[in-house]
């Protein structure tokens, strides 16, 4: 009984259980936003719910998988990350595309190699797989490739051409892969490579406060340049 249900003392399951509404109903909130935006954003939209709608489904079993263990779902929550990652990088793409600068193949190559490096790296010090604070400073470069291309790269030099309220919303999703995401590993130093001293509920609770940001706040951002650029179009 005790651990079947959420326990009022679990203060990470209950950052478990908001997380996992909160994504429930910013997916309803883009797929539903998305009908009324300018043609050229709904796809943006799609991808945002997108991102929250596969958020939510792992949540589901990352809650119930902490409230029955308190351990840290290592599994659910990489697995989660790459899909979910992967469809934040497009994002920055598909806004480029709606506002009418095009990037090459060769960039979209280079994040999602970047992810990938980032991920596998990530999981491998998690799981135990390899020493955990080499596996932290290979991701780390994994990172780096992916700031890189979005501030330096190509994208980063397409966006520059684009218009005011693209250039705006562009530099705020960069500012989110670079704070935002910083978020995490700080929750790897503190939650595995100084696990004696905080360990899996600062782990988990860092990461679920990592990923409201980096997908709701981050999806917010391309719904408030989708509806600001849609009403200039009525006018
Ligand atoms: C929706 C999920 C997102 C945006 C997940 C992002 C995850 C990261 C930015 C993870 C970063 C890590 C490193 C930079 C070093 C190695 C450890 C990781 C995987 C936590």
């Amino acid at each position: 009984m005790e651990k079947m249900f959420l326990q009022s003392g679990d203060l990470t399951g209950v950052t478990f259980w908001l997380v996992s509404m909160a994504m429930i109903a910013a997916t309803v909130f883009f797929l539903y936003e998305g009908l009324s935006v300018k043609k050229e954003w709904r796809l943006s939209l799609l991808v945002a719910g997108l991102v929250t709608l596969v958020a939510a489904v792992h949540y589901d079993y990352m809650r119930d998988f902490w409230v029955a263990t308190n351990q840290t779902p290592v599994v659910y929550r990489y697995i989660d990350w790459l899909i979910t990652v992967p469809l934040l990088m497009i994002e920055f793409f598909i806004i480029l595309r709606a506002a009418g600068s095009a990037v090459g193949n060769g960039s979209f190559v280079r994040l999602l190699f970047g992810t990938l490096i980032m991920l596998v790296f990530g999981y491998m010090g998690e799981a135990e797989l390899m020493n955990q604070a080499l596996a932290f400073g290979l991701g780390m470069v994994g990172w780096a490739v992916i700031i890189y291309e979005i501030y330096a790269g190509a994208a980063g030099t397409a966006a520059k051409e684009a218009g005011a309220a693209v250039q705006s919303a562009f530099s705020a999703m960069r500012w989110i892969v670079l704070v935002g995401w910083a978020i995490y590993p700080a929750g790897y130093i503190a939650g595995v490579l100084m696990e004696g001293a905080v360990g899996a509920e600062s782990l988990n609770q860092v990461y679920n406060l990592a990923d409201f940001v980096n997908k709701i706040l981050f999806g917010l951002i391309i719904w408030n340049l989708a509806v600001k650029d849609s009403e200039q179009a009525s006018h």
